[in-house]
């Protein structure tokens, strides 16, 4: 337990600033050491931790060192998340075992957003979210990451989901579950490389206040999960959907050819697509967690401001 009596350990820092009412931005860590090659993973951690901060928000990025889940990450922290191999990929299952046994974790967007949640935390920017698998009427690979947006009250901004997933049956599931999702600025659900998908978003939204006000309506209405705010990857970043769609496929065929299923599936997927674009994806990539960030400290801003 720390000192305020959690089960996670909050920094200092974090812990003033919602004391304070301040606006606190949780970031993921899956996406540090499961999501992109090192060394650009950790130079994108600090980055987008200094991009909430001049946003007016305060950055907490979540992970579990040594079985104690962390809100609140210092350089070397982040470091070891980023380069060390024993690092495990954390969903919300994994937590009590790596507690239990004292390992690492970099927490999934599942994980993150119930650890978020725990220190009091409403607003987490990541890149893209977990969802329904291709395939999944075969092989049931639905990610956590929907179970979790359906039962715990944090707003996720991400750039919607990749094309590695079904994106109509993610919709489809997210609306089973009762899980909000907001198109941001756009009438098309986004799809993280690229601004379209082919697929509707439910709502359209356009700026922070909006998105507060959308939150503050959920939780005053007693529904009990999170919501997806989509924000769409900037025009000048984009790989249009006809370019990475064959890259795409080419990544899917080599996950089947080498019968990787499971939890291992997104992070060779993520590894897959930025070797076939010769790291393109990568700048993409970085480029859209950038614009989540100063969204999401926006979004933190505006939720804090009326609360
Ligand atoms: N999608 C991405 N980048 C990522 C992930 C998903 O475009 O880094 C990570 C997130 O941490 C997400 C996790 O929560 O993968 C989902 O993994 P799974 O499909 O095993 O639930
Ligand atoms: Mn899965």
């Amino acid at each position: 337990m720390s000192a305020a009596g959690l089960p996670v350990d909050v920094t200092a820092e974090v812990a003033d600033a919602l004391a304070d009412g301040r606006p606190v931005v949780a970031l993921e860590s899956t996406i540090i050491s499961h999501g992109m090659p090192y060394p650009q993973n950790v130079a994108m951690a600090v980055e987008v931790e200094g991009i909430v901060r001049d946003a007016g928000a305060v950055p907490a990025t979540i992970a579990v060192l040594d079985g104690r889940p962390l809100v609140g990450l210092d350089r070397d922290q982040l470091e070891v998340l980023a380069s060390d191999g024993s690092v495990a990929k954390a969903s919300v299952r994994d937590l009590p075992v790596l507690a239990a046994q004292r390992r690492h974790g970099a927490t999934t967007v599942a994980a993150t957003m119930r650890l978020a949640a725990l220190a009091g935390i409403r607003v987490f920017v990541t890149g893209g979210l977990g969802g329904v698998h291709r395939g999944a009427q075969q092989s049931f690979d639905i990610s956590a990451d929907l179970t979790e947006l359906a039962r715990t009250p944090v707003a996720v901004v991400c750039a919607g989901v990749k094309s590695i997933l079904d994106i109509g049956l993610t919709l489809e599931a997210l609306e089973t579950l009762g899980v909000p999702v907001l198109g941001v600025g756009t009438e098309e659900f986004p799809s993280f490389y690229s601004r379209t998908s082919g697929f509707r978003a439910p709502t359209r939204v356009d700026g922070a206040d909006e998105i507060a006000r959308v939150m503050r309506a959920q939780w005053a209405l007693g529904l009990p999960g999170g919501l997806v705010v989509a924000n769409p990857i900037p025009p000048a970043d984009e790989i249009p959907a006809e370019e990475i769609g064959g890259v795409i496929e080419e990544a899917l065929a080599d996950l089947d050819r080498l019968g990787i299923g499971g939890q291992a599936a997104t992070p060779y997927l993520l590894g897959r697509i930025v070797e076939l674009t010769g790291g393109g994806s990568l700048t993409a990539n970085i480029a859209l967690v950038r614009n989540n960030a100063r969204l999401g400290a926006a979004v933190a801003a505006a939720y804090a401001e009326r609360r």
